[in-house]
């Protein structure tokens, strides 16, 4: 479609691109395929660069709960350890920049190796027991790591109402005959129904490429069209 971008996600793309966090060429993801592109969550840790992605997260937040269908929740969880920064940034982002709504929303996160002694428990920040969370991460292509996430979550009584993520890779799920020319549907395809909840992006793999036309190297783009054309999912 020919949509363009909104102007925080625009901003968002550009910030990724000239941080070297959203880099093009040629890398080997979890699932053996071979994406021109990869998005690497982990480099967001300068201060200009976490203040980018905390913005872009709450302010997808912020045009939800704008939108018909608000989502709503008292904690931000970030799953160990890259989804930690990124949860504890954007509460503090949506507390700057909606004081009267999220004054007192909550983060919480999970720890890698349960705790004996001291205060003990799974989960740091705020309890999660009642409570209604988001989890906020990195990237979806699998969903593998937030199944994980969801899975912890509820075992501590908290109530799962949405994931938002930077990237939506928009990828379909490996054929269970390895035979990737098959029409198959999307990991947050499959989550959405299985959870009944939201799934956001800040950006998708349609946002990027829209974004990046005129931008980068029309080689670049030409090689994500390829990789798009080849493993987008049918949903
Ligand atoms: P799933 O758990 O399969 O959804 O894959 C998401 C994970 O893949 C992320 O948490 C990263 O570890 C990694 N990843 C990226 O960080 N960036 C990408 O652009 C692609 C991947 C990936 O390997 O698919």
């Amino acid at each position: 479609s020919a949509n363009t971008l909104a102007p925080f996600k625009a901003e968002f793309l550009k910030s990724a691109i000239d941080g070297g966090v959203l880099t093009f060429g040629s890398f080997e993801l979890k699932s053996g395929r071979i994406s021109p592109y990869f998005f690497n969550a982990g480099l967001f840790y300068t201060a200009d660069l976490l203040r980018a992605i905390s913005t872009a997260y709450a302010k997808t937040l912020i045009e939800t709960n704008n939108s018909a269908s608000p989502i709503e929740f008292d904690i931000l969880f970030g799953p160990a350890y890259k989804g930690i920064p990124l949860a504890t940034s954007t509460v503090d982002k949506l507390g700057e920049l909606d004081p009267a709504k999220y004054g007192q929303l909550c983060y919480a996160f999970d720890r890698k190796e349960a705790k004996d002694h001291g205060e003990g428990g799974n989960i740091v920040g705020a309890p999660l027991k009642g409570k209604r969370v988001l989890i906020v991460d990195d990237v979806v292509t699998a969903g593998t790591a937030k199944r994980e996430a969801i899975t912890k979550i509820r075992k501590e009584g908290g109530i799962v109402v949405g994931i938002l993520v930077a990237v939506d890779r928009m990828e379909k799920l490996p054929s269970p005959d390895g035979d990737d020319s098959k029409p198959m549907p999307s990991a947050i395809g499959e989550m959405r129904k299985e959870f009944g909840f939201p799934v956001l992006s800040i950006l998708t793999l349609d946002d990027i490429i829209g974004g990046l036309v005129g931008a980068n190297s029309a080689e670049d783009v030409k090689r994500l069209e390829e990789y798009r054309a080849k493993y987008k999912a049918s949903d």
